[in-house]
């Protein structure tokens, strides 16, 4: 067979190749390295995927530094900030240690003399990022107003639409698929263009990422409880 006649002739290999690039999105870490790599080791990843974190990578969990050592150092992740780096990036602007939540202390024991360092690094990670068919953010997103327009605070820590008992996921009326975190449940939330990654990994559920184009959702158990949720919600 010639070539030009053999099957794969007019096949655009290389739109092939880069169309198929995984892109996967990583659920709250919540220091919990442990279970990231079990994660990373199950969906296979390799320098060629396009890693994503919906953020919180720190605070409440066992090692927010490995987790953090592992994200400055993975040239093929990008994080989206959550309201735990928001946070102590708003204490680190103001020149103070973040001494708010119950577990801050064992939070800054863990990021030890790294903790401005590590703040230089994280401030440059944006509130949003923007896909071609995907938006990743933590918390979510106010409907109707764009994603460049939206309050960062909301973007890290919106549930219910202000004043409703209204999941904004309910209400988004987006076409791109909205990949977000923040809000734990024991499953993730899948709805047609919005998929919540928060199975609360740190409250001893799973840790859970989405693999795109596929829409694979691939979890690893938790190893341990490492903090009780009063409540699920
Ligand atoms: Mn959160």
């Amino acid at each position: 067979m010639s070539p030009a006649c053999h099957p794969s002739a007019g096949i655009d290999w290389y739109n092939l190749v880069v169309s198929m690039r995984r892109t996967i999105i990583i659920g709250d870490v919540h220091g919990c390295y442990a279970e990231l790599q079990d994660l990373l080791r199950k969906v296979d990843s390799s320098q060629k995927d396009r890693l994503i974190s919906v953020g919180d990578l720190i605070a409440k969990g066992p090692d927010s530094a490995a987790v953090l050592d592992w994200a400055l150092r993975t040239p093929n992740l990008e994080c989206v900030l959550g309201n735990h780096e928001l946070r102590l990036l708003d204490c680190w602007r103001r020149g103070r240690l973040p001494d708010e939540k119950p577990y801050d202390a064992e939070l800054v024991g863990q990021l030890g003399r790294g903790f401005d360092g590590y703040m230089r690094r994280i401030a440059r990670w944006p509130m949003v990022i923007a896909g071609r068919e995907f938006l990743v953010v933590h918390g979510g997103f106010v409907p109707g107003t764009p994603p460049a327009r939206q309050d960062p605070r909301l973007l890290a820590n919106l549930r219910r639409l202000p004043g409703t008992d209204l999941p904004w996921y309910d209400a988004y009326r987006g076409k791109r698929l909205a990949v977000f975190g923040h809000w734990a449940r024991k499953r993730p939330v899948v709805r047609d263009n919005a998929i919540g990654l928060d199975t609360g990994c740190v409250y001893g559920v799973r840790l859970t990422a989405l693999v795109l184009p596929q829409r694979r959702l691939v979890s690893v158990p938790a190893r341990r409880v490492y903090r009780r949720k009063q409540r699920w919600g």
